[in-house]
């Protein structure tokens, strides 16, 4: 069976979601109880890693699309336009979403002096909410960021968005945001995600 390496409400949640979408079979390893095992098959022992006997692999972006490819799902459409296009707002979660909060996460977790550090998190800030902004402009009309159809881009950006509530910088949320993270994080296989992880979900409020 499938095992997931998983920190509750992190990136990780997506492949939770995402799995819980596809049906598949699968057990969740909770990263720092499991540590042992996960430092064996990724040096950097961070989440989301995936296992299954010999097989194993890190890196998000990368799982959430070999998952869509493996069980054929229209989450992630098979070729076209319509996968760029999905695999152009899946990227840009992953790659320049998700640094973005961690370059934030970083720079509020260390000792710097207080000029240095509130600079660098206004930066941050500056840059999650054009992100944002981004997002909001996408999705004028539309009810997911490909269009009208659901895909794995949807998911991830409404993971990280929960990443919001309590950042030590201001980021603001449009109504039209807010009511994207609901449609998306309302799903079954998202709020069964939510429960098994014990995260609660408050960026659609
Ligand atoms: N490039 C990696 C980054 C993964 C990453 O940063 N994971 C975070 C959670 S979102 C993590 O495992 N952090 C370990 C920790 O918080 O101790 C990916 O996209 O999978």
């Amino acid at each position: 069976m499938l095992s997931l390496y998983y920190k509750p409400g992190a990136c990780s949640l997506a492949v939770h979601v995402l799995l819980r979408e596809l049906g598949a079979d699968f057990e969740l390893k909770h990263f720092k109880a499991e540590e042992d095992a996960l430092k064996k098959i990724n040096p950097f022992a961070n989440v989301p890693t995936i296992e299954d006997g010999d097989f194993h692999m890190r890196e998000g972006g990368a799982i959430l699309t070999w998952l869509c490819d493996e069980h054929q799902s229209e989450l992630l459409p098979q070729k076209g336009a319509e996968r760029a296009e999905a695999l152009q707002w899946l990227m840009f979660a992953n790659a320049t979403l998700h640094p973005t909060y961690g370059r934030l996460f970083r720079a509020n977790g260390m000792t710097l002096n207080l000029p240095d550090k509130n600079a660098i998190l206004n930066d941050a800030g500056a840059k999650i909410q054009k992100c944002w902004d981004v997002i909001d402009e996408q999705l004028e009309g539309q009810s997911y960021i490909c269009g009208e159809a659901f895909t794995v881009a949807d998911i991830l950006l409404t993971v990280i968005a929960n990443w919001t509530p309590g950042l030590p910088i201001e980021v603001t949320f449009s109504d039209n945001l807010k009511a994207y993270f609901k449609r998306v994080s309302d799903r079954e296989s998202f709020q069964n995600a939510l429960d098994a992880e014990d995260v609660t979900y408050k960026a659609a409020a």
